[in-house]
């Protein structure tokens, strides 16, 4: 699917769990009127996945019907797609790539404050540390279209919904 078919761009919010993807792609729907999917809350209501993994206490995704769930309402752009992984969609449905980063310290209150623990919690902030969601994104889609966006503090969301939503202003299909 060629970027140039869509009549409205396509943003995939992402970044480790508890650096605010689903908050700040929740005030960006409400302010571009773009279609939120959380992929997360997705693969359950559709049973999307493989099953549990007790070690890592998530499911399982199955990448290829989460793509597949997902590919007619891309296709027709206009989609704001908040998960906490990024390469297995392909290349060329998004127009932009944002990578939401966090510091240890507020990641470690806002994960344990989500009832994370032990290794699951310990994994996450290690995601964070290594900045492993943003090598991710910037090895799977074009260094132009990934942006690392802070959100530390609820100012920071502000700011970054405001330049968002200016960016979604101002696009405009290739076509
Ligand atoms: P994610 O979807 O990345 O897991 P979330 O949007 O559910 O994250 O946010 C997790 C919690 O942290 C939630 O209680 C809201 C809070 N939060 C997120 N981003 C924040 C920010 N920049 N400033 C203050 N609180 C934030």
């Amino acid at each position: 699917m060629a970027q140039n078919s869509r009549k409205k761009p396509n943003i995939l919010v992402t970044g480790t769990p508890g650096t605010g993807k689903t908050t700040t792609s929740s005030l960006l729907a409400d302010a571009t009127q773009l279609r939120r999917i959380n992929v997360g809350e997705l693969v359950k209501e559709k049973n999307l996945h493989q099953g549990w993994d007790d070690e890592f206490d998530c499911h399982v995704i199955d990448e290829d019907l989460v793509c597949d769930e997902l590919e007619d309402l891309v296709e027709e752009g206009g989609n704001i797609v908040d998960y906490h992984g990024c390469d297995f969609f392909p290349e060329c449905w998004f127009d932009h790539v944002v990578v939401l980063q966090t510091d240890n310290s507020v990641s470690y209150d806002r994960l344990s404050n989500r009832g994370y623990m032990g290794s699951k919690l310990t994994n996450n902030i290690e995601c964070e540390n290594f900045q492993v969601l943003l090598e991710e994104a910037k090895a799977s889609y074009p260094e132009e279209i990934v942006v690392a966006m802070q959100s530390n503090c609820v100012d920071d969301i502000s700011n970054n919904v405001a330049t968002l939503t200016d960016w979604v202003r101002s696009w405009h299909s290739a076509s």
